[in-house]
């Protein structure tokens, strides 16, 4: 009997530390999906919860999305409208890939307008499309996401 009764006791304990165990798991995808900046937006920052969309294949036309464009990693993307901007689709995003004939660096010597260290509005990039320093490689990735400013900006 007593060599029974110390495995159920046992057991019991470690049943309450799964318990607290999970309550922790299931706490942490609440915050987690909200991002660092994640872009800019006529020159200011804005961040973004990732979702698990995809929403290729939809055949929605071309005004029903908003433009994102990938940098690859050179600098954080730029997206062309942000909420209460006027054209706004509600966070629908054609992702588009961008390349850089002549480098990362030479797009954003002909496009950094306010020489602030990177391209972060369309207008900018528009200029380094115009310069043939940035080309637009064309519709990656369609999707949803909010966009959310940053706290303060
Ligand atoms: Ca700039």
């Amino acid at each position: 009997m007593l060599g029974n009764a110390i495995p159920r006791g046992r057991a019991a304990a470690a049943a309450v530390v799964l318990a607290i165990a999970s309550g922790l798991l299931a706490a942490a995808p609440a915050s987690a999906g909200v991002s660092g900046p994640a872009f800019y937006v006529d020159g200011v920052l804005y961040r973004t919860v990732a979702t698990p969309t995809d929403l290729s294949g939809t055949g929605a036309p071309d005004g029903a999305w908003d433009t994102i464009y990938e940098f690859g990693g050179a600098q954080l993307n730029v997206a062309t409208a942000a909420p209460g901007d006027p054209g706004y689709t509600g966070g629908r995003w054609q992702v588009h890939a961008l390349s850089f004939p002549s480098g990362y660096a030479a797009a954003l010597a002909a496009g950094d307008l306010d020489g602030n260290g990177v391209l972060d509005s369309a207008t900018e990039l528009q200029t380094a499309f115009d310069a043939g320093a940035a080309v637009d490689a064309g519709v990656v990735k369609l999707f949803v996401c909010p966009v959310i400013p940053l706290a303060g900006s």
